[in-house]
């Protein structure tokens, strides 16, 4: 039968090559699991379906080795001198025949066992193994914005996994395999539901449904979070208030959690929108950030559960710069906040753009420890329907240099914690995920879910080399389509971007927030109007961030400035967040700026086509229905590329009044 996407990247087909087969025979005669724990049984369970699928044989699990040659062995090591992230580490190796995982924690065994798997899925030998790998960030989760109905803000892979309806009775197997995907990339937590968070959760009826799901992601190494609705206490507590000063508000918390954890007794913690995009919050009552998320804090110092509090903020003024908002409204709260919070930053100032600048806040609250939140699901990366490799997008912001400690203050140092000595540290992506059969919508989506965890356990990774393991494992391990494939992946966030908005433009948001309409306005929210974020007029285009505009730049240290302050020397792809550049202005291209535009549309769209070229000839690699979905969603993609193209140049031309520079075809 054909390939369905459903097992992801942990498909564990028959090894192919008769002597690698025999290879790994020899370390599968038995799974020794003396601690035979739930987690260390889920490693035993995974590397015994796994070693049916690639060499076809069923491995019993014994308890001891007693002498044994021939096996994989777990060795549990525990250490309390380790740091929490050492202890989730892990190394596997050869000893006298058997291949060992050690690792001081239950969690560590069940990542070095997927690791194991990676290496025997890409063909790698086993004789004298020793990869060793230790995480990089302590809370690696993924967001879900999934509501108690099934829908799914800025899901585009159907309804939500949650079945509500159906919990606590039923547990749908698919639990499961989320829960394996997860684990095994080192993903070690999971919000449920939506930052705009509905006070349904808080209740019992809904406490009871979560820990169900809990128990699974226990057995995985998984832990469970909600996201919370901060006026809960008024709208589900019956109280007058949510003022987190007030006692009752705080009481009414506490026992809340309190109730949870009797529970879950592994609940991981909250996730907070608070005074953003309508969401209530401490403002509401006069109060601050901070004195909301410690009074959250408060309620989880009896156990071992986190506050993860948004920093995504902004108002509804048609004259403040959205780029500077948080930094304003959080960087006067460093080190107010208890230390059980971690404020969790989107990695560009704005809201999840195909190019944006990293957030200034990072590294300007060294007092406060920063987590990031990444996003996985494509809202304005062309839904399920364009293939977008986001890797380049997460690493892009992670190798960004906020100099705060001198040259190399990278953010990913900020959010590993070694730059500002943070031990709480946090990478989040929200997911892409849904009902659908192969998970993503598209299948090349997959990549992102992949990428995005395997960057959460080591930042250090490239791009590169995580396309090339998730195509080995996921696609095909033929070297010449996997290549056409690589270079399509690669190269697809660029393409995207020329297409979609070149040179640093950024776009009105929609609805959908995904349809060229750059001339519409929503007219729900003064900001959020016609030209608000590319500021397009007869002059020129773009948003002037100096100090002669909004001033945003005055926010990053003066090394960053200095990129970004002339427009002579911005790079282009930034050029149009931080300068009105005039039509007519000769770009370093040797274009102008009108030109310019024209040509990265034209090419961005046309990219397309060189895409379609690379998925055929990669074809001979391929499973046919994987092949076929793929190609369709290319089809799209490429008509949909032309109306970005079309729409951007008929629009901006109203106000620059020039034509289609010879030598691109007019819009249809
Ligand atoms: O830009 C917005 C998204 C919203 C999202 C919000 C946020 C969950 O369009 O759908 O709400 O960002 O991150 O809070």
């Amino acid at each position: 039968g054909g390939d369905d996407g459903y097992r992801l990247w942990l498909k564990y087909e028959p090894v192919k090559d008769l002597s690698r087969k025999a290879h790994y025979l020899k370390y599968s005669s038995f799974i020794s699991d003396a601690v035979h724990s739930e987690i260390t049984g889920s490693a035993a369970k995974e590397l015994q379906m796994a070693l049916n699928g690639l060499v076809g044989k069923s491995v019993p699990v014994v308890a001891k080795v007693a002498g044994r040659r021939g096996g994989i062995v777990f060795s549990l090591g525990p250490d309390s001198t380790l740091m929490p992230l050492q202890q989730e580490g892990y190394q596997i190796r050869e000893v006298s025949g058997n291949i060992v995982i050690r690792s001081a924690t239950e969690g560590g065994i069940l990542y070095g066992a997927f690791a194991l798997l990676r290496h025997m899925q890409t063909g790698q030998s086993l004789s004298g193994v020793n990869v060793k790998s230790t995480p990089k960030v302590r809370y690696r989760m993924l967001n879900h914005w999934d509501n108690p109905d099934g829908t799914i803000e800025r899901g585009y892979a159907g309804s939500s996994l949650w079945k509500w309806y159906e919990l606590p009775e039923r547990i749908d197997p698919r639990y499961e395999d989320y829960a394996r995907a997860n684990a095994s990339l080192g993903i070690n937590g999971t919000v449920l539901n939506n930052v705009n968070a509905s006070a349904r959760f808080m209740s019992r009826e809904y406490i009871v449904k979560v820990a169900a799901i809990a128990a699974v992601m226990r057995r995985y190494g998984i832990r469970t979070y909600l996201s919370v609705y901060f006026a809960a206490p008024k709208t589900l507590g019956g109280l007058t208030t949510s003022d987190p000063l007030d006692p009752k508000v705080r009481a009414w918390w506490s026992e809340k959690v309190a109730e949870i954890y009797r529970e879950i007794p592994d609940f991981g913690g909250f996730l907070v929108k608070a005074n953003s995009e309508g969401e209530p919050g401490p403002q509401d009552y006069g109060r601050t950030h901070a004195d909301g998320a410690n009074m959250l804090a408060e309620a989880f110092k009896p156990y071992d559960g986190i506050v993860i509090w948004r920093a995504f903020v902004y108002k509804a003024d048609p004259n403040a710069d959205r780029f500077k908002a948080a930094y304003e409204e959080f960087v006067p709260l460093d080190g107010k906040f208890d230390p059980r919070v971690i404020v969790q930053v989107k990695n560009g100032p704005i809201d999840f753009q195909p190019r944006e600048p990293f957030s200034p806040l990072f590294g300007n609250m060294p007092g406060t420890p920063l987590g990031m939140e990444f996003q996985i699901t494509q809202e304005y990366l062309g839904f399920a329907a364009h293939a977008v490799y986001e890797a380049p997008i997460f690493k892009e912001c992670l190798d960004a240099d906020t100099y705060v400690k001198g040259q190399g203050s990278t953010v990913a140092k900020v959010i590993d914690g070694s730059l500002h000595g943070y031990t709480r540290t946090l990478m989040a992506g929200v997911a892409n995920t849904g009902s659908d059969r192969n998970w993503t919508g598209h299948p090349l989506a997959q990549a992102n879910w992949y990428a995005f965890g395997r960057l959460s356990w080591d930042h250090q990774l490239t791009s590169e080399q995580i396309a090339n393991e998730w195509i080995q494992l996921t696609l095909t391990r033929q070297p010449k389509p996997g290549a056409h494939i690589q270079a399509l992946m690669l190269r697809s966030r660029e393409i995207y971007v020329d297409y979609n908005t070149p040179l640093g433009l950024s776009r009105p948001w929609m609805g959908v927030h995904f349809a060229p309409e750059p001339w519409q306005s929503r007219g729900a929210r003064p900001d959020w109007t016609a030209t608000y974020y590319h500021r397009a007029d007869s002059a020129g285009l773009g948003f002037d961030r100096t100090a002669n505009g909004s001033g945003a730049l005055a926010q990053y240290r003066p090394q960053v400035q200095q990129q970004w302050n002339d427009p002579e020397n911005t790079a282009l792809p930034y050029l149009l967040w931080f300068h009105h550049v005039g039509w007519d202005k000769k770009l370093g291209t040797g274009r102008t700026l009108w030109d310019e535009l024209c040509h990265r549309l034209y090419t961005g769209a046309d990219s397309v086509v060189w895409m379609q070229q690379q998925w055929d000839l990669a074809r001979t690699g391929l499973d046919n229905r994987i092949y076929a979905d793929v190609a369709g969603r290319l089809k799209v993609q490429r008509r949909e590329a032309i109306w970005w193209r079309d729409a951007w140049v008929l629009y901006l031309q109203t106000f620059s009044k020039q034509p289609v520079p010879k030598g691109l075809e007019p819009p249809r």
